[in-house]
């Protein structure tokens, strides 16, 4: 009920009414309903809940003190209904969400509304998580450390890639994790040098970088970690490139802390990886916020406005990512505390030499 009365102080500081909430993140996070299709409008003094007859039993009892409705098949007439009913005029919506044909079918339906885009409300009331948020993105985040040292004795040359994702994911939801919280990331040899390369069918090497990143969830929080370990004795030259990663991951850790911006931080890993001669191959954000959604605010990248606060969760993730050669990603999802920041994943950053 908290989250609703802070949702209600902000939805006046911004002149609405009411909100029309139907991401599956924002109305999880205010209702608790973990399935796929429903509408929240809140209003000043009003919880509405209107979905359809599938969900009908599981929203009676997962959104207590909702005022559930069934739509039958036309939720816009629904809504109409509920929204005016409620006496809402000037309606806050989800514009990082909601589609222009809803948009013109809401229009449609209520043309005295008033649409007032209400998606920094969302991102203000999500991005510090609190205790039971924290518990759960930690144990997510401990699930994917057991499962990386589960992987480590697996991996072997000719096995492709595809197969080492299969057993971590199945390991992961063995230990309880609800699903992966994105596709899992396998990627070998050159292919390393592609930042977001999903498993695919190449046969993992000898003497290749492979890096892995995934997540797990646990009661909807995600976890997300990357570890690039090496098939092989390392060159002096892959073992500079993941020294250097290493060391801008390690010394944003030192950095971290309430007070400075996302573009600090991604400022911290930036020169110590320029500074040594790879500034070009850098070419994604030092990361980003976790909780229901995989990716979330605050950004830590060169666009990085929002300044820190103890509570926030985000992912500390610099790369150096060569063409032709490979590439190497350490990625810790970390708390932002009160004096400082602590590490939420736990695996160990040492190059390991398969
Ligand atoms: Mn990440």
């Amino acid at each position: 009920m908290n989250r609703i009365q802070n949702l209600r102080k902000l939805m006046s500081g911004n002149m609405m009414e009411g909100v029309l909430v139907y991401s599956p993140e924002n109305r999880r996070y205010l209702s608790g309903f973990t399935g796929s299709a429903g509408f929240l409008v809140i209003g000043k003094e009003s919880m509405d809940f209107v979905t359809d007859f599938r969900y009908m039993e599981q929203a009676e009892s997962q959104c207590k003190g909702w005022k559930v409705a069934i739509h039958g098949g036309n939720p816009m007439e629904k809504l109409a209904e509920v929204i005016s009913k409620a006496g809402i005029k000037r309606l806050g919506f989800e514009e990082d969400f909601m589609t222009v044909m809803f948009r013109d079918d809401l229009k449609k339906s209520l043309p005295e509304i008033k649409l007032i885009p209400a998606r920094s409300i969302f991102v203000k009331l999500r991005i510090k998580k609190d205790n039971s948020e924290i518990e759960n993105i930690c144990k997510a985040a401990a699930i994917a450390d057991e499962a990386f040292k589960h992987i480590l004795g697996y991996i072997r040359p000719g096995l492709s890639e595809a197969e080492v994702a299969l057993e971590l994911e199945y390991f992961i939801k063995k230990r309880g994790s609800s699903g992966i919280a994105f596709e899992t990331i396998v990627a070998s040899g050159i292919r390393s040098s592609l930042p977001h390369g999903i498993a695919s069918e190449k046969k993992i090497e000898a003497m290749e970088f492979l890096t892995l990143d995934f997540g797990c969830v646990y009661n909807g929080y995600c976890s997300d970690m990357t570890r690039t370990v090496f098939i092989g004795k390392a060159t002096r030259k892959h073992r500079e490139i993941y020294d250097t990663v290493l060391r801008a991951n390690a010394e944003v850790l030192k950095g971290l802390r309430p007070g400075i911006t996302g573009r600090e931080a991604d400022k911290i890993a930036r020169d110590i990886i320029s500074n040594a001669g790879y500034g070009e191959y850098f070419g994604h954000g030092l990361g980003h916020g976790v909780g229901i959604a995989i990716h979330e605010d605050p950004k830590l990248s060169i666009v990085g406005n929002i300044v820190l606060e103890a509570g926030m969760v985000v992912t500390d993730e610099p790369g150096i990512y060569i063409p032709g050669f490979g590439g190497v990603r350490i990625e810790d999802l970390v708390l932002i505390t009160e004096t400082g920041a602590e590490t939420i994943s736990k695996s160990t950053k040492e190059l390991i030499e398969l």
